[in-house]
């Protein structure tokens, strides 16, 4: 039988998946049959699930972190809004967010009946505050902030949004699914080091280097992580609070395992060098006479005539673009120097015709 082939990443530019850690991948294997869903039975697993909340929360300046290794970023941001929605019932309930939160939002809102007002960001693509005030209301129960955005890679005032949302008595999340494991390494006020956050998003399967799937959800008080749980009668353990059942102990051991092995030097290894990428590819597009957006974190966005992206992707880039248009690169772990050379390379006898 013929086995297909595995992907590989030398030309993958959009993608925030990378390239999982070695040892991330052999801890995976190991725990391929496991199930965290039911900790009393796998106990192993749920062992590992505690130690990569640790790892979590020292990289999020949690002390006490309570939370579970999820499916990805998008049921971790359902979650913290549906504890919000558990913890405060409001008859009529409504979540703020900026126009660059990821679009597992408008999934949450829709299966929890919750409004989602969307608010527009700042000249600089972060959520403007003033609106974020001016949006919120007696039924807010949550405000959410981007701590590394999707398509720019920027990071909302996360000390400011949380001041709002509990001037108005609602929670804070942030969302910091792909910039949790690259923040710890620069100035920004991200974290609950910096605000009394209420909830995070922060996914190991993305910077983190574990295994798809791996995503992690944490609160800062445990009283709103037991809003989700529900009761497992036949269980031993006697409740779960995560949103599916049987889970992948894969995830939870590989996300265990590449924390172990890359927090905190590994991670800012790879932060410093992706960075720099980063910053070498925006100059080098600056150069060429593109219009460019500087980048804050390992993300390069830019203009693209549609025919130069087009063909970019005929020579099997993979590469995407914002909703705005503007061509997205990701400096995701796998992405070399030498890749973006080529890519550049390309680029360049694509626009001499
Ligand atoms: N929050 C943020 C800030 C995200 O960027 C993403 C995913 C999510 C939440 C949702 O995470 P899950 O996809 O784990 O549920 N951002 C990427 C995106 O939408 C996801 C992605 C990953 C896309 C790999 C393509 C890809 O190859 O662009």
């Amino acid at each position: 039988m013929q086995r297909a082939a595995p992907q590989q990443f030398d030309r993958v530019l959009s993608s925030m998946c990378t390239k999982p850690h070695p040892a991330a991948r052999e801890a995976a294997e190991r725990f391929l049959a496991t199930n965290p869903g039911d900790p009393a039975t796998y106990q192993a697993v749920a062992a590992q699930e505690e130690d990569a909340l640790a790892s979590l929360g020292e990289i999020t300046g949690l002390d006490e972190p309570h939370g579970y290794i999820a499916s990805g970023g998008t049921e971790a941001n359902i979650q913290a809004i549906r504890a919000a929605r558990n913890l405060v019932r409001d008859d009529n309930p409504n979540v703020v967010a900026p126009e660059s939160i990821h679009f597992s939002f408008q999934k949450a809102a829709d299966v929890l009946g919750v409004e989602l007002r969307i608010v527009p960001v700042d000249g600089d693509y972060r959520a403007d505050t003033e609106a974020v005030r001016e949006a919120v209301d007696d039924h807010t129960i949550l405000v959410a902030g981007v701590a590394g955005t999707t398509e720019f890679g920027r990071v909302d005032p996360i000390p400011e949004l949380t001041d709002i949302a509990h001037d108005a008595g609602a929670l804070m999340h942030v969302d910091a699914a792909w910039g949790g494991f690259i923040l710890p390494f620069t100035d920004h006020e991200w974290s609950f080091a910096h605000a009394p956050v209420d909830s995070m998003t922060i996914d190991p399967h993305k910077y983190g280097q574990a295994v798809v799937p791996a995503g992690g959800l944490l609160f800062r008080n445990k009283e709103v992580l037991d809003a989700l749980a529900v009761d497992t009668p036949y269980l031993e353990s006697a409740s779960q609070a995560s949103l599916t059942g049987t889970r992948s102990g894969a995830g939870v051991a590989s996300a265990a395992a590449a924390m172990r092995e890359l927090w905190p030097d590994g991670y800012r290894e790879t932060y410093e060098r992706q960075q720099a990428n980063a910053n070498w590819f925006y100059n080098e597009l600056v150069a060429r006479g593109y219009d460019a957006v500087e980048p804050e974190l390992p993300l390069v966005a830019a203009r693209l005539p549609e025919p130069e992206f087009d063909s970019l992707r005929d020579l099997g880039w993979r590469i995407s673009r914002t909703a705005s248009g503007e061509l997205r690169v990701v400096c995701m772990p796998h992405v070399t120097r030498e890749s973006l050379r080529a890519f550049l390379a390309d680029l360049d006898d694509i626009a001499r015709g």
